[in-house]
């Protein structure tokens, strides 16, 4: 049961709690917004199932941006510190955040990391929240971008059925598609169209973080972004 934002039974929080509990975090995530706009770091929030491929996409994009741009990172973990143990292992500077019994990041949560996280150097910020397709989607961090991951095996029907999240996502990323032929029934069209009519704007990449596909589409994304450092801050693999 998530006591903050009631999603395991409305019940046992009163609106007006809620509603208290949210506005609270909304300004934390605005003094959040203010730490990444003065450092100009790019930050993302980076949403999606328990397994759908969030840690393995940041292992790819580490290993795709070769060191030409810094990146820092932070995993929501109800009970270990295994993504930022691999995320330090791929070259990204990152911290765990052990939420416990809580089923999403806040903003004060990612404040309290922000200290302990050597990220003002970094260009990206990478927020890699809990696994979970509801309460992410609720609470704002103080990112710039929301991106999706949703693999391949979920269901063509997930955007319809969890519509708060794609209908915040600046981005989709349909991931492990590296297992699509092997899974004939799995239709991309109806995935599209599901996006479609949930997206305000639809976006969706197809990647795949074993084979590399797609990975290069995510990067120019970013990069496109206007927030982001014109020069790359590096020159040389790290
Ligand atoms: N075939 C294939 N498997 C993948 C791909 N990306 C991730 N996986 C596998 O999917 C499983 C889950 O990957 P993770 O990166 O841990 O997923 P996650 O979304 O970070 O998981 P949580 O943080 O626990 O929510 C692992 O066994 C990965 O090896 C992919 O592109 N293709
Ligand atoms: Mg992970």
């Amino acid at each position: 049961m998530c006591e903050t934002c009631g999603c395991g039974d409305s019940n046992l929080v009163p609106v007006e709690i809620h509603e208290s509990l949210l506005s609270a975090n909304d300004r934390l995530a605005q003094h959040n917004r203010d730490h990444f706009a003065a450092a100009s770091t790019l930050a993302i929030n980076l949403m999606g199932s328990p397994g759908c491929g969030k840690t393995a996409l940041l292992e790819a994009t580490a290993r795709q941006f070769g060191g030409r741009r810094r990146l820092a990172a932070m995993s929501g973990d109800l009970a270990t510190d295994r993504d930022a143990l691999r995320l330090q292992a791929a070259g990204i500077p990152s911290l765990s955040i052990t939420t416990g019994s809580g089923c999403h990041l806040d903003a004060d949560l990612v404040h309290r990391a922000l200290h302990d996280l050597l990220w003002r150097q970094a260009d990206l910020l990478f927020i890699e929240n809990v696994g979970n397709l509801v309460c992410p989607a609720v609470y704002d961090l103080g990112q710039t971008l929301n991106v999706v991951a949703l693999s391949v095996t979920e269901g063509e029907d997930k955007p319809l059925k969890y519509p708060v999240i794609f209908r915040k996502a600046d981005l989709v990323l349909l991931t492990k598609i590296d297992l699509l032929p092997h899974l004939p029934q799995v239709n991309v069209r109806a995935i599209e169209e599901a996006l479609a009519r949930t997206m305000p704007e639809p976006r969706m990449l197809k990647i795949s973080a074993v084979t590399g596909e797609g990975i290069a589409d995510w990067i120019e994304w970013l990069e496109a972004h206007p927030s982001l450092r014109r020069e790359p801050a590096l020159a040389e693999p790290v």
